[in-house]
């Protein structure tokens, strides 16, 4: 390798200036975007060492997701479409914060280090969402995988699955997919059209969508997409990124779920269901209002026990023998958990918080779904499970070839808003349920997350899936004296608080069986950790 473009580029255009120190956290580094031009530059150089390193395409996606407009972010994306590896974090989080003068030394340490092969060729898959920064940190980014003589796939402004899809269909010959924008948006909609066919006699579901892309990109690709959907679904399209609406503000899916209310720019439609998208597409919440006005939440939890409940009953009607299995948070409704595991009988994990958790413990099954009550989820099929699917179906088992399109309409690579909204959609029609009968199989618990500013989070560290704490020592006997208090005990009470992974915070969650009892609740666990 040769360093001298590197050395010229971090001496007069890529000069760090910040005295800051970043952090490689949960979703990469994600700070205000004005800070972020060096840091994206030195990714560069960093996803080109992890390419030598794992002789395959890297994936670099430029996005804050659903933080404000003005912030701006950089995940890198491992061969097979999931998160770089923990180790590698800190290798990130050390080029970010060396000196300029170090830097060139830091990269040459990093190929010692992980004995990598300097002559190997490097390529980076790049992509970025609609910020306003995301040209300039994207410009910085190509120059530090140019500046190290990696070579770049570009593909444009795109959500963050379609940078994983992109990155895994660029590794695997294209098995998975066609590896270019369009062959996501072809292999999605036509597994949708073929799973909802044409007509049919639904008296509850509708094909009538009203669609809040957040005023990001996810509304971009949506407009793309809602032709080739056409026969099938009628989207109509608001926060859609074209007018002056500002991404994420008031709208989007991380508001709606946070905030439990219906987004702005959406009109107040009672019965009709609305989808919201994040900042970036990974993640989406469908709500609707009610006759009387009331706002009704369908989160993460309720798409991923719709999700679980459809494909244990697809495998016993196709009489296909697989593993099955739901991964959620510590952060996932009570109410769900218990109709997963109790009502559909499908066996629920627990993982911490952070998608890498959930993947991985996805994998334990032939058929692992997993969701954060965000939105955050997707299936993942083992290749066992695939290959039993599809005999199946070759065999001429109509259930298993079913199931065949529903794994192409699953977007396996990471989670993906728009995929996971038209299997919710396949699935509503199929069982013909409008979003009120979606939302009579279980109520979920009041529930409460809060944040609390501390003056150092990392006093605080948990077990158990982050739902005991182990320091400070007194915290959990108090948590747990307070959920045995006269007010709590018969209340079907829960809390737990964590140091975010992402933000300067302490969370703290609380549900219980009335909204007093859950917001006192949270109140008290709060009063506990400050
Ligand atoms: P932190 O900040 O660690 O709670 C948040 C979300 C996660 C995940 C990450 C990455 C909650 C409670 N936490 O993590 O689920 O999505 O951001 O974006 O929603
Ligand atoms: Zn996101």
């Amino acid at each position: 390798m040769d360093f001298q473009s590197l050395e010229k580029l971090t001496a007069e255009k890529y000069k760090k200036h910040a005295s800051r120190t970043f952090n490689y956290g949960t979703a990469g580094f994600r700070t205000k975007a004005d800070d972020l031009e060096t840091v994206l530059f030195r990714m560069g150089v960093l996803a080109v060492v992890r390419s030598k390193a794992m002789k395959a395409h890297i994936g670099m996606m430029i996005t804050a997701s659903h933080n404000p407009a003005c912030d701006n972010g950089v995940k890198i994306v491992d061969p097979r479409g999931e998160m770089m590896a923990v180790a590698w974090e800190e290798h990130a989080t050390v080029l970010a914060n060396a000196e300029d003068l170090q830097l060139v030394a830091a990269v040459q340490q990093l190929l010692q280090q992980e004995n990598i092969n300097q002559q190997q060729p490097a390529i980076v898959v790049v992509g970025r969402d609609t910020r306003p920064s995301s040209d300039v940190l994207h410009a910085a980014a190509v120059a530090g995988v140019r500046a190290v003589g990696g070579q770049v796939v570009e593909c444009g402004v795109v959500t963050t699955p379609i940078l994983h899809y992109r990155v895994v269909c660029a590794n695997d010959g294209g098995s998975y997919g066609t590896p270019t924008n369009e062959g996501y948006s072809k292999k999605l909609a036509d597994a949708f059209l073929k799973l909802q066919g044409t007509g049919g006699s639904q008296s509850r579901y509708s094909s009538g969508l009203q669609f809040d892309g957040a005023n990001g990109v996810g509304g971009c690709q949506m407009s793309i997409m809602a032709p080739s959907l056409a026969a099938a679904l009628t989207i109509t399209q608001y926060n859609d990124g074209k007018g002056d609406g500002v991404l994420n503000y008031k709208c989007g899916a991380d508001h709606v779920k946070t905030t439990q209310s219906w987004p702005g720019g959406v009109p107040a439609t009672a019965g009709t269901r609305c989808v919201s998208v994040d900042g970036d597409a990974d993640r989406v919440i469908y709500s609707f209002l009610d006759s009387n006005g009331a706002f009704h939440l369908l989160d993460g939890d309720r798409i991923a026990t719709l999700i679980a409940g459809y494909l244990k009953q697809l495998l016993t009607r196709a009489q296909v023998s697989l593993k099955l299995g739901l991964i959620q948070t510590a952060y996932a409704n009570g109410a769900s958990t218990q109709y997963i595991n109790g009502t559909l009988g499908v066996p629920v994990g627990c993982a911490k918080t952070g998608v890498k958790f959930l993947h991985h413990m996805a994998l334990d099954y032939d058929i692992g779904v997993y969701f954060e009550a965000n939105g955050h989820g997707t299936v993942l099929f083992s290749d066992a499970a695939k290959k039993s699917i599809r005999e199946a179906a070759a065999a001429g088992n109509s259930v298993a070839e079913r199931l065949c399109s529903v794994i192409d309409v699953i977007n396996e690579t990471v989670g993906d808003a728009i995929s996971d909204m038209l299997l919710v959609e396949v699935i509503l029609k199929e069982q013909d349920w409008s979003v009120e009968d979606w939302n009579k199989q279980y109520t979920d618990l009041p529930n409460r997350l809060v944040k609390v500013l501390v003056a150092d989070r990392s006093v605080i560290s948990t077990t158990n899936a982050e739902r005991s704490c182990v320091t400070p020592a007194a915290l959990q006997p108090a948590i747990d004296n307070l959920l045995r208090s006269t007010e709590f005990a018969t209340a079907n009470a829960r809390a737990f608080c964590r140091p975010s992974g992402t933000e300067d915070v302490v969370r703290v969650y609380a549900e219980a069986s009335t909204r007093e009892l859950a917001d006192s609740l949270s109140t008290k666990v709060s009063q506990l950790v400050f």
